[in-house]
């Protein structure tokens, strides 16, 4: 079993990534043997993690994340970067995938020998996909990928959560008429270390030069993640590929401005430290809900609850109390 986990552990360290994706594969399992071997296997590989920017993409549907990434990670790579991809799209669950045609937009990036694409299952809970692509990002670290991204459909809580596991968040919008600012929640963009204006090609050109311009000026009335950091807004086209390197020269220079002090090393510590809470009340949450007076009880608790006749903290006290008591 071990051995099994140290075998596999050097396949990844090799850049084998037919072994990267047998790791995935097992890290979004939710077998507990798997778990096991899954924690086993991360903390083998942890002192390979952390070489690599992380760049979590988000946007609506349609906008073209997945295309600007076949373009961006095509740049990349005739730099000479090895680029990781993992497309998150919780989504998915419900419209049964995009999944399959994300493959087809990256075409080039899905059988260049220097990427690795992988689009990520449907998860149940926007929680458990998010946990287990943190994960896949290490292994990805692991097997020597310099540039991971992360793309993940904008639905509200999905940006907070890769923006969480990344170093810099880029926020794809389209061209957009008047000042409708596309609906863009205030925080979601307060969030985005930069704005990319996707789709500025043929006549949509003056359209997207215009929506620019009507971000900037909102930005002036918002703040930045990080001192220092203006948050830039470009266009792009992701088809015709312009403005793309453009952009590979915003994230390189954010890279350097919060390398420099430290706040690179300081936000992946406080993403870490977040994460293990989190996995510890996921964890316990779900252990707590196995246990068998629990599952007994909690029929009733819950439809009193539903009922109004019982205050749901006083059903979660009660529920906890029982837990408490089994573990003596
Ligand atoms: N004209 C134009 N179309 C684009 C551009 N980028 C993406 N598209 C098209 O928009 C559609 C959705 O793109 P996709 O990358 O799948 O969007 P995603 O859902 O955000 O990943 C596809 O038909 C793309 O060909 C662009 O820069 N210009
Ligand atoms: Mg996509």
């Amino acid at each position: 079993m071990a051995d099994q986990i140290q075998a596999l552990a050097d396949q990844i360290i090799q850049g084998d990534r037919r072994g990267l994706a047998k790791a995935i594969t097992l890290v979004e399992s939710t077998r507990p043997d798997h778990r096991q071997q899954t924690s086993a296997l991360l903390e083998t590989l942890m002192p390979r993690t952390g070489n690599s920017i992380r760049i979590g993409i988000s946007g609506a549907p349609g906008v073209g994340k997945s295309t600007f990434i076949e373009a961006l990670g095509t740049h990349l790579i005739e730099l000479g970067h090895t680029v990781a991809v993992l497309a998150v799209d919780p989504s998915s669950a419900v419209t049964g995938g995009s999944i399959l045609g994300d493959k087809t937009r990256m075409e080039t990036l899905a059988f260049a020998e220097k990427a690795f694409v992988r689009p990520s299952p449907a998860g149940s809970t926007l929680g458990g996909v998010t946990r287990r692509s943190r994960e896949s990002i290490l292994l990805c670290e692991a097997a020597g990928f310099d540039v991971i991204l992360v793309e993940t459909v904008g639905v509200g809580q999905s940006e907070t959560a890769v923006a969480d596991m990344t170093d810099m968040f880029l926020l794809l919008l389209l061209p957009a008429g008047g000042d409708e600012l596309q609906g863009i929640k205030r925080g979601i963009m307060e969030l985005a270390d930069l704005i990319l204006v996707n789709k500025s090609d043929g006549e949509q050109v003056v359209l997207a030069n215009q929506t620019m311009a009507d971000y900037r000026s909102a930005l002036h009335f918002l703040t930045s993640r990080f001192e220092g950091w203006q948050t830039p807004v470009m266009t792009c086209s992701s088809l015709n590929t312009n403005g793309v390197a453009e952009v590979w020269g915003e994230v390189s220079r954010f890279k350097a401005v919060i390398s420099k002090d430290g706040r690179l090393q300081q936000q992946r510590a406080q993403q870490a430290k977040a994460w293990m809470w989190s996995e510890m009340a996921e964890s316990l949450v779900v252990d707590l809900k196995a246990d068998t007076r629990i599952k007994h009880m909690m029929p009733e608790l819950e439809s009193a609850v539903l009922d109004g006749s019982l205050p749901a903290t006083v059903a979660a006290q009660r529920m906890i109390m029982i837990y408490k008591k089994n573990g003596d």
